[in-house]
């Protein structure tokens, strides 16, 4: 899944226009490079941040979407909280709902994912982004987010929304400590079936990062995302959310060699 943010901070250069032209153009560079899903989104949910209000987050959104669904055969997905930003998105040409509160920050959002027939990613987090990193207290992080995840994933059934169409994700970074974030990547087959949901899980370029790997500037991130990247997907998880859409792959590519060769070489 490759990412295509469409915040101030992201796009800087120039007026709206150009930051959806922008944006656009970036959606257009993950596809050609092989994203399976483009993820856009209008609002920044790191640390911290504060909300954008539902106006300006549809303003920035939707000609990206629009835009991406009509010229791009990969499906796009919206990274929202709200239902109405989904519900026009979807209405835009989006496919796939990617809600970071997991369906608890606005209480229509299943209903309308339910509506379209669309896919969804209900993310484990605590409080808002604003408050979550007072949010990380855990009896066992790995069983706690399991189990708060399975209750976010039966919510969205019971909806209506398509148990084949679900994924979980433990939300890497959201009201988690860095040593909480390396315990779920290190649980991930258990955090799945604890879940009762295929795993996206989101790692890229994110501050834990930077504790772990004692790194702290961007390439230094990328390194070490790509380790997550490929250790995510030999432990099973079907979608990884990364800015490097052509890096991942490669790196993804060679693990799958590695993994059908034989101890003679390349197998036939
Ligand atoms: N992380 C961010 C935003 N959206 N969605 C999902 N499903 N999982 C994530 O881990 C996730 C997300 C924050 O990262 P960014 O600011 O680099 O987009």
């Amino acid at each position: 899944m490759g990412i295509v943010n469409v915040t101030p901070d992201s796009f800087s250069d120039g007026g709206r226009y150009l930051d959806a032209d922008a944006a656009v153009r970036h959606g257009l560079a993950l596809a050609a490079a092989g994203a399976a899903v483009i993820d856009v989104g209008g609002e920044s949910t790191r640390p911290g941040a504060e909300p954008v209000d539902e106006d300006e987050e549809l303003r920035r959104v939707l000609p990206v979407v629009r835009a991406l669904a009509a010229q791009v055969p990969a499906p796009v997905s919206i990274d929202t909280t709200k239902a109405v930003v989904a519900d026009a998105a979807l209405r835009a040409g989006a496919v796939m709902v990617n809600d970071v509160s997991g369906g608890a920050a606005d209480g229509g959002m299943l209903a309308v994912v339910a509506e379209a027939g669309a896919a969804y990613v209900a993310m484990h987090m605590r409080g808002t982004p604003r408050t979550m990193q007072l949010e990380t207290r855990y009896n066992d992080v790995v069983r706690d987010v399991g189990d708060e995840l399975r209750r976010r994933v039966e919510r969205a059934i019971d909806a209506g929304v398509d148990a084949r169409a679900l994924l979980a994700d433990p939300g890497i970074g959201f009201a988690k400590t860095a040593e909480q974030s390396v315990a779920l990547l290190r649980a991930l087959p258990e955090v799945a079936a604890r879940a009762g949901a295929p795993l996206l899980v989101g790692t890229s370029r994110k501050s834990f990062l930077s504790r772990i790997a004692r790194v702290d500037d961007q390439s230094g991130r990328d390194d070490a995302t790509l380790a997550t990247t490929v250790w995510c997907f030999d432990q099973g998880a079907a979608l990884l959310r990364v800015h490097d859409v052509a890096g991942s792959r490669r790196a993804v590519e060679m693990l799958e060699t590695l993994e059908r060769a034989t101890p003679r070489g390349m197998a036939a």
